[in-house]
């Protein structure tokens, strides 16, 4: 029984032994990476690709940060995890950091996006039960229709799409459904009384980058703020710099009452998230009322705040945003001309490209094979779209060579 990893594994190699021995939950671009640095990856055969997808946005500060990578690996000679059944001493200087970053009384830590999702909907219910009075197991909380927060029970118990939640019933109850970007039946939604919250994306990602009309989330809020429900918002994929700011809610100034983080918190390289409210609604949850075994610990917490800082040094929020533009501009004016390509859309360096095809088709599937051969790797939402999202980090030069690739794949692709 092998025990060490062997290097020089074929591609071939490599996939067949996730076939034979592991679970077959995903259906992979067929690519074997050994090796990511900044916008890079690299194949088992060396073969040298742009990573524009990023880890569905976990990985913002691009592959392999030095400085993240150094973090981790002096905490990783230190302290990795105690529990939090004891202090710790990288925990508190994390929370005050984080919490004074994003302007937040409180965060309560968590690993994976999903958990910090929970995390919001069990300080919800309990704010609504202890603070705005709603009877016990009444509290209602809306989503919106295609929201994509996870693979839970309670995620899927929320999802509209049955790839999620078919044969995963019973459904947690209390949840409700509304139209995404339509504030009136937001409205219409609120008028009962036992809403506690409403969770949603401020930009949805699953659904294939959908970006609500301007004024979408400032009005949501303040629906919710007339009717004393809290506005959560999954930040999970749109924060930390993606969209063009520190957190995408910041583009319409509002400041959420839980916001949700993960992914690129941790820049990819370990899992963390988090749930950051204040006061009234933090404090709700008493000692040994919710926590996880990893929740909190040291390494994960030293490797975030590396993240965060290169965030911030590096101003990846003003980097997404002016290439997100240039972006958006050559693939659009790329799209008018070509009828195989409806639009481009999206917001900062999370965005999508609209295939004039069935969502059930595998146009977009075999463009990625094809870009996948031209050395840019993208993965599509549906079967005729497309996401793209590469690291923060990347550079204009970086930016127009993938453009190229794009504009070259897709115009022989239709020959
Ligand atoms: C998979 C999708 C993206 C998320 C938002 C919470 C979470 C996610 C907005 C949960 C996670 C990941 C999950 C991963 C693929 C990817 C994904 F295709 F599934 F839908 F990005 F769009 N909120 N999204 O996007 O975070 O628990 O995974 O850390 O499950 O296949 P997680």
């Amino acid at each position: 029984m092998e025990s060490e990893v062997k290097q020089g594994l074929s591609s071939a190699e490599a996939m067949a032994l996730e076939n034979k021995y592991g679970a077959h939950n995903y259906h992979p671009l067929p690519v074997v990476l050994h090796k990511g640095k900044g916008v890079y990856v690299w194949d088992v055969e060396g073969k040298k690709y742009y990573d524009f997808l990023s880890a569905y946005s976990a990985v913002n500060q691009g592959h392999c940060h030095p400085k993240i990578i150094e973090a981790l690996k002096q905490q990783a000679d230190l302290l990795t995890l105690t529990s939090r059944a004891f202090h710790n001493d990288v925990l508190g200087q994390y929370e005050k950091y984080v919490t004074e970053l994003f302007g937040y009384d409180k965060i309560l830590p968590m690993n994976t996006g999903v958990e910090g999702g929970e995390t919001a909907l069990k300080l919800c219910r309990k704010w609504a039960y202890k603070v705005k009075g709603i009877e016990q197991n009444k509290a209602k909380i809306l989503f919106a229709e295609n929201n994509f927060w996870g693979r839970t029970l309670a995620a899927v118990s929320s999802s509209t799409d049955p790839s999620a939640f078919k044969d995963y019933g019973p459904y947690l109850p209390g949840f409700e459904i509304v139209k995404y970007n339509d504030l009136k039946a937001l409205e219409n939604a609120l008028e009962d009384p036992n809403v506690a919250g409403f969770m949603v994306e401020p930009i949805q990602g699953e659904a294939g980058v959908m970006v609500p009309d301007e004024g979408y989330l400032k009005k949501a809020y303040e629906l919710c703020k007339s009717k004393n429900v809290l506005f959560i918002a999954d930040e999970v994929q749109t924060g930390i710099s993606r969209t063009g700011k520190l957190y995408c809610c910041q583009h319409e100034g509002v400041k959420p009452d839980i916001l949700i983080l993960g992914k690129a918190l941790s820049g990819g390289v370990f899992p963390v998230s988090a749930a950051l409210a204040d006061d009234e609604i933090m404090m709700t949850i008493k000692p040994g009322e919710h926590g996880s075994t990893f929740g909190g610990n040291p390494l994960g917490c030293r490797v975030a705040m590396a993240a965060l800082k290169v965030a911030v040094d590096e101003d990846l929020a003003a980097n997404a945003e002016k290439l997100g533009i240039l972006f958006r501009s050559e693939l659009s004016s790329f799209a008018s001309e070509n009828n195989l390509l409806k639009s481009i859309r999206g917001k900062g360096l999370l965005n999508a490209l609209l295939i004039n095809d069935t969502e059930d088709s595998s146009t977009a599937w075999d463009i990625c094979l094809k870009l996948r051969d031209n050395g840019l790797l993208a993965k599509p939402t549906h079967g005729n779209i497309i996401r793209f999202a590469p690291p923060l980090v990347i550079t204009e030069e970086q930016l127009m060579d993938c453009v190229d690739i794009i504009k070259k794949t897709i115009l022989a692709y239709q020959k």
